[in-house]
């Protein structure tokens, strides 16, 4: 009897969210079957609680424990962790968790870079009237985004308190990231990648955390749709010039011409 095809495992994402990104992007890489469950935030918890019997994951210091990504495997073990993810798809891949030097690296960037990037976009996003009911319109299915229009202001108003959507939160999170991209910028002077001459999940992780900061686009590999950057107003696309002009923010477009698309057998 012939082998079907695979089951693919189910990953429950909030569509444009960085670490759903890295998730989406380390199961690309090595071809493993999934189907994609996009929502918008709050409505993501919602289906991360109905999907893990109310359990959900265990919370840190950049979530709550319903958080996204989620992995729900085909043999019905969940991962609750965008670096368990990436784990679980490199695991053939004795090369693309090297060292403790890039564990720490994908440690480092989840705990600091994504809140700081997420942080600096929800910021922006809550400047430009409509944009996010249109992230809705083009992410996720018809009937979730109409349910989220009616939620806005709900969750702008959750949001600005889970976030700490403050001025100086702002300041804050903007002068944290230019030092992560200084730091990265320097880690770079004498070698190709993060931690020397080859791709590693510290590479992936940087890049895919700081594709906000880059508004990419699906043309450049990113896995969902953000904010046109034309739409934006100069403050925002200012900052977006600033992180694509970088040294580090280069070498994350780099990265993402070179390896987003690569799929290895
Ligand atoms: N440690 C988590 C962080 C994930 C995370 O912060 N996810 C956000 C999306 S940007 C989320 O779903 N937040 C909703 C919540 O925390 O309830 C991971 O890397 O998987």
């Amino acid at each position: 009897m012939s082998e079907g095809k695979p089951v693919p495992h189910r990953l429950i994402t909030l569509a444009f969210s960085h670490y759903n990104e890295k998730a989406r992007w380390a199961l690309d890489r090595y071809a493993v079957p999934y189907r994609e469950e996009p929502h918008m935030p709050f409505v993501s918890s919602l289906a991360v609680a109905v999907a893990t019997r109310g359990r959900g994951g265990a919370a840190d210091r950049a979530s709550s424990r319903y958080s996204t990504p989620v992995l729900i495997l085909n043999d019905g073990r969940v991962l609750t962790d965008s670096t368990d993810i990436v784990r679980f798809a490199a695991h053939r891949d004795g090369s693309f968790f090297p060292s403790g030097e890039v564990t720490e690296l994908v440690d480092h960037y989840g705990d600091q870079l994504g809140p700081y990037t997420r942080l600096l976009a929800y910021w922006h996003l809550g400047r430009h009237s409509g944009m996010i009911e249109q992230l809705a319109a083009d992410n996720v299915g018809r009937r979730e985004a109409w349910l989220f229009k009616r939620i806005v202001p709900l969750a702008g108003s959750q949001l600005t308190r889970a976030l700490n959507l403050t001025e100086s939160g702002h300041d804050r999170a903007l002068a944290r990231l230019r030092q992560e991209l200084d730091d990265a910028a320097s880690r770079l002077d004498h070698r190709k990648y993060l931690c020397g001459d080859q791709f590693t999940a510290a590479d992936l992780t940087f890049a895919a955390l700081l594709a906000p900061g880059l508004c990419l686009t699906p043309e450049e590999g990113f896995g969902a749709i953000l904010p046109d950057r034309a739409s934006l107003d100069d403050e925002a696309q200012a900052l977006i010039r600033e992180v694509r002009t970088h040294p580090a923010g280069q070498f994350a477009l780099r990265v993402y011409a070179e390896e987003r698309r690569r799929v290895l057998p």
